[in-house]
């Protein structure tokens, strides 16, 4: 599903633009020289600076010395590392809703891909329950409210202030009644370090499967591209609390670091499904590893 149209492709080039001119820059620089000591070594530095963290930063370098064309090489071994199987994979629904559940920190932008996620599965011809299980804040529920409206998308809200599984039990028993295929619900940002909202997240699972016993289907952690290597470690400890089974990287826009998505899945095999590439609904892919591949080193 979610096929990657011409026009996808195209944005995605353009999204990853900041990260091909300043990788693909520096990178060719560094190429430019005699493939030496030293520019191995530099050319470890400037992968390390695009978040490809230490260790892929190190692996990478290894490959290159022993090939007489870096780039190519770089390619191939980011592609070999994306199409390994992922460790974790979410379901399909056996029947009743495909539940789909928004994790993440404080403004990574879980509210706004609920909203892009639902415009995707509403364009596949599904129909669309959005959940506002933010109910920490009154403007959280109002937002997600706006965006149902702009999308005409159904949304269930609870009270400001409620307990999230309430309202997230309300939208998926909704939704099960009313034959919706598929209810996305938002929650509230909450730090990795704080147990008892963390638990929470626990709390809401267990609340989804009373109405939809194989649910939820999918967890996905919404990770700020942004914030780097620190993406890195909140995806390892929600997913001590709650095992996800995808992400979603957004301000890809806003980053020249693309490569904190291979540093991810080559630490922990969770597959990235979406990326958001801008504020507006549509600027929301399927996330394919091709197209990003050839956009970080050419
Ligand atoms: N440039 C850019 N901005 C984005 C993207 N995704 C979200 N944003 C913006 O980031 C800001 C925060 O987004 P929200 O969706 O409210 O984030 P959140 O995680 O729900 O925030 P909290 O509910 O406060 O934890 C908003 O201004 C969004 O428009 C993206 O892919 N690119
Ligand atoms: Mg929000």
């Amino acid at each position: 599903m979610f096929s990657l149209l011409k026009s996808g492709l195209n944005k995605i080039r353009k999204a990853f633009s900041r990260t091909r001119s300043l990788l693909g820059d520096k990178v060719r620089a560094v190429l430019r020289k005699p493939l030496d000591e030293e520019t191995l070594d530099e050319l470890e530095q400037v992968l390390f600076e695009a978040d490809l963290g230490s260790t892929l930063a190190l692996e990478f370098v290894e490959h290159v010395r022993r090939s007489d064309n870096p780039i190519k090489t770089m390619q191939n071994h980011a592609k070999e590392i994306l199409h390994k199987p992922p460790h974790v994979q979410g379901k399909e629904a056996k029947e009743g809703p495909k539940v789909i559940l928004i994790v993440g920190v404080n403004g990574s932008g879980k509210t706004t891909s609920c909203a892009k996620l639902a415009r995707l599965y509403k364009e596949e011809g599904k129909k669309v329950m959005l959940a506002a299980g933010d109910t920490f804040r009154a403007a959280a529920i109002e937002q997600l409210g706006t965006w149902a409206d702009k999308l005409k998308l159904d949304c269930i809200k609870g009270k400001s202030g409620g307990d999230p599984s309430a309202t997230i039990f309300d939208a998926v028993t909704a939704a099960k009644a009313r034959g919706h295929d598929v209810v996305i619900a938002d929650t509230a940002g909450r730090l990795q370090s704080k147990t008892d909202l963390m638990n929470e997240l626990s709390k809401i699972k267990r609340t989804v499967e009373k109405v939809v016993p194989d649910g939820p289907h999918e967890i996905y952690l919404v990770l700020d591209a942004t914030t780097g290597q620190n993406a890195l470690d909140q995806a390892k400890i929600f997913n001590e609390f709650t095992p996800l089974t995808g992400l979603i990287l957004t301000k890809l826009d806003g980053s020249a670091k693309g490569g904190i998505i291979l540093s991810i899945y080559h630490q922990m095999g969770i597959p990235i499904r979406f990326i958001g590439i801008g504020e507006k609904e549509d600027d929301f892919l399927p996330f394919s590893p091709e197209p990003y591949v050839d956009a970080l080193f050419s």
